[in-house]
């Protein structure tokens, strides 16, 4: 097996691309999609400021590291969501990258700093974890990017992942979610932008790429996720895979060339948007979803030492 660049020993193989590369020129193959994925979708500009979501694994330490290498400024944001036996390896992870690289990492943490944990959110809220978690990162990560004057949040969903969730949107004809697939999602009012800058890279080519760069992280998977549909999706796309290399990559990137625009709403039926009167969050309605999921959890907006709750730093009067 011979790299497709230098004819040196290979490492890798990535059968999509019908090719093998060493680990410079795979290192480099990394680099070039991910650059490729930015400009092609216009994810990011030249010298703008980036903020990571982390959580330890594979993916979201690579992204970061491959942003850093192509020269953001890159900051990452790191959420202990108060799973036993996972949230503190894997913020140990994200702490020693940071550290390691003399990169700049902000940690919140649900319990200490909000008062509630994602299992106990989940029951007292009567949703499932991976609900719970999600409406809890998308509005915390949100909040950080827009408090620290970020031009973008990064997220490290791979090729694997982005072919699963359309997998289970086409599945069910989940025409809005549909509608919100694409790789970057444009800032609007109170959110930032958001990209993927890993969509052309694979699990395994990502794996290979912490190897390569001497990047630890988690291997084990949350234990949240066990049984969960997003894993089912995955492995039916990966015997497909093996059978015909390239469907990951031709099912979404035909779909974000051919059909993802047929899926966004027209703008008169976008959801009007306000305010959430306790946390400054847009929102549907009067109070937030995260709020409402603090209440039940008996949890509470970060405090700046008195009664009041904090909006964005700055407190804000519980009347309003
Ligand atoms: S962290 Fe959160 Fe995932 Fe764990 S609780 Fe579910 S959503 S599985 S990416
Ligand atoms: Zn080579
Ligand atoms: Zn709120």
């Amino acid at each position: 097996m011979k790299c497709r660049v230098c004819r040196g020993p290979a490492v890798i193989d990535v059968r999509r691309h019908n090719a093998n590369f060493c680990g410079e020129h795979f290192l480099r193959h990394c680099r070039e999609q991910v650059a490729r994925a930015i400009k092609g979708h216009q994810m990011l500009e030249p010298g703008d400021r980036v903020l990571v979501a982390v959580s330890g694994g594979k993916d979201s330490l690579a992204v970061w590291d491959i942003l850093v290498e192509l020269g953001y400024e890159a900051d990452g944001l790191y959420l202990g969501l108060g799973i036993d036996g996972y949230s503190p390896e894997s913020e140990r992870f994200a702490r020693a990258f940071a550290e390691s690289r003399g990169l700049s990492l902000e940690v919140v943490d649900l319990p200490s700093d909000y008062g509630y944990d994602i299992r106990s959110a989940a029951r007292a809220a009567k949703r499932v974890p991976c609900s719970a978690c999600g409406l809890s990162k998308r509005h915390l990560f949100d909040e950080a990017a827009g408090r620290g004057g970020y031009d973008a949040l990064a997220t490290g969903h791979n090729l694997d992942d982005e072919a699963a969730v359309l997998f289970g949107n086409v599945l069910r004809w989940q025409a809005e979610y549909l509608g919100r697939q694409k790789p970057v999602l444009q800032a609007g009012e109170g959110f930032p932008r958001k990209v993927k800058p890993l969509v052309r890279l694979g699990e395994r080519e990502m794996a290979a790429y912490c190897v390569l760069r001497g990047i630890d992280y988690m291997v084990e998977e949350c234990p949240m996720a066990q049984g969960n549909r997003h894993i089912g999706y995955k492995e039916a796309l990966n015997s497909i895979e093996e059978r015909s290399p390239g469907a990951k990559h031709s099912f979404y990137f035909g779909f974000l060339d051919r059909a993802a625009d047929l899926f966004v709403p027209p703008e008169e039926e976008r959801t009007p948007i306000g305010t959430c009167v306790r946390c400054g969050a847009p929102a549907g309605s009067d109070v937030c979803a995260f709020c409402h999921l603090l209440e039940r959890a008996g949890g509470h907006l970060p405090c700046d030492g008195g009664d009041m709750p904090v909006e964005l730093g700055r407190s804000v009067p519980e009347s309003r």
